[in-house]
């Protein structure tokens, strides 16, 4: 399996975000793919190579004009007036409040985003535009003929929707791969989100859609973050009408409990019978995540790579969240590898 990556991602480096009430170190941080590719290089997972360049064509797919330019241009005009700190929102256009769009920085920003998880630094754009393009290396490769490909990217994507920012992400990865797969003559994509966060901006960007389905397994939103999406009873609208699964899983939920949502998704999946998967693979449903609450353990993610080795189908894995950063490439890496095995040995 050969596995995407650029440097380019150590440009995006946020200062800090909001914690039980205090400011701290960004949970998402540059090390965290470092690791990551030390482990694709320690286990000689294949070969590491940069992205191809595609553009921004591909990114329009996925996401608004208008946004694509504000977020391209927001540091320049935040670095116009400010020397020192991150630019991040502050006021958002909840109930009551009219959905307009301001013209100031700020306000642009508030209307742009949905928490203030998601800052914008000098290189923001820069990591995220090549994150984008990894993932679309990854969809390319496949295209070409590989059975799967790793998209190391960071910023990580699925909680970015068409035009909003938030969780850490401003470009949809998985979105942009499912729907270039789709623009490259596949018919059915499914995206498998494993992600201890739903993926709110990937179910918002296809969920009225019948070429696109997309199944989450994630921390209650009753209790957990993006808190305002990710219910289960959100199974889709219009052609997407029952194509959108939600498997929300308490606080503490380990292996088995995990398990058992993965089969009933794999399930759904097969029934859809997709030309290519794509895995938003995060790995902060680990026991020792800082900002989660699932118990994994290294281990299991080997079996989470051999079950949805099982599916059968071609498939892109794209790096999501993961925050305990001695063990992300473990884990990461095992999800792989468990995939590879399986593979091999049903082949
Ligand atoms: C891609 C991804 O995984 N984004 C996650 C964004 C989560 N942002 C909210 C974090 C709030 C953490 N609160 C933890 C309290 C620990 N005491
Ligand atoms: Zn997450």
């Amino acid at each position: 399996m050969r596995t995407y990556y650029s440097d380019d991602h150590r440009l995006h480096h946020g200062r800090c975000e909001l914690i039980d009430g205090q400011l701290m170190p960004c949970f998402e941080m540059p090390s965290r793919a470092d690791h990551v590719l030390a482990r694709v290089q320690a286990r000689q997972l294949g070969e590491v190579l940069p992205p191809q360049d595609f553009g921004l064509a591909p990114l329009q797919r996925v996401h608004t004009d208008d946004y694509l330019t504000f977020f391209r241009g927001a540091w320049e005009r935040w670095a116009a007036t400010n020397t020192d700190g991150d630019l991040l929102p502050y006021t958002w256009p909840a109930r009551t409040l009219r959905q307009v769009k301001p013209t100031s920085l700020h306000g642009e920003l508030g209307y742009y985003s949905f928490d203030g998880g998601a800052p914008i630094t000098a290189g923001t754009w820069q990591a995220a535009y090549t994150a984008a393009q990894i993932a679309l290396s990854g969809v390319a490769d496949i295209q070409s003929g590989a059975y799967s490909a790793f998209s190391l990217c960071r910023p990580p994507g699925h909680h970015a929707a068409g035009d909003l920012m938030g969780g850490y992400c401003y470009l949809n990865n998985a979105a942009i791969a499912a729907q270039a797969f789709l623009d490259q003559g596949r018919q059915k994509v499914a995206i498998l989100d494993v992600d201890y966060h739903h993926g709110n901006g990937t179910q918002s960007i296809f969920y009225d859609r019948n070429d696109v389905l997309f199944a989450s397994i994630h921390g209650d939103p009753t209790a957990e973050f993006p808190f305002f999406l990710g219910y289960a009873d959100e199974t889709g609208e219009g052609a997407g009408q029952g194509l959108n699964f939600n498997y929300p899983l308490p606080a503490g939920s380990d292996w088995p409990t995990w398990a058992a949502a993965l089969e009933q998704a794999c399930d759904e999946i097969d029934r859809y019978a997709p030309d290519v998967i794509v895995v938003s693979l995060g790995v902060d449903t680990f026991k020792e995540d800082p900002i989660s609450q699932f118990k994994l353990d290294s281990p299991d993610y080997l079996l989470m790579g051999e079950r949805i080795a099982r599916l059968g189908k071609p498939t892109l894995f794209v790096m999501e969240g993961g925050y305990a950063v001695e063990e992300i490439g473990i884990n990461a890496v095992n999800v792989l590898e468990g995939f590879k095995r399986a593979t091999q040995e049903t082949a």
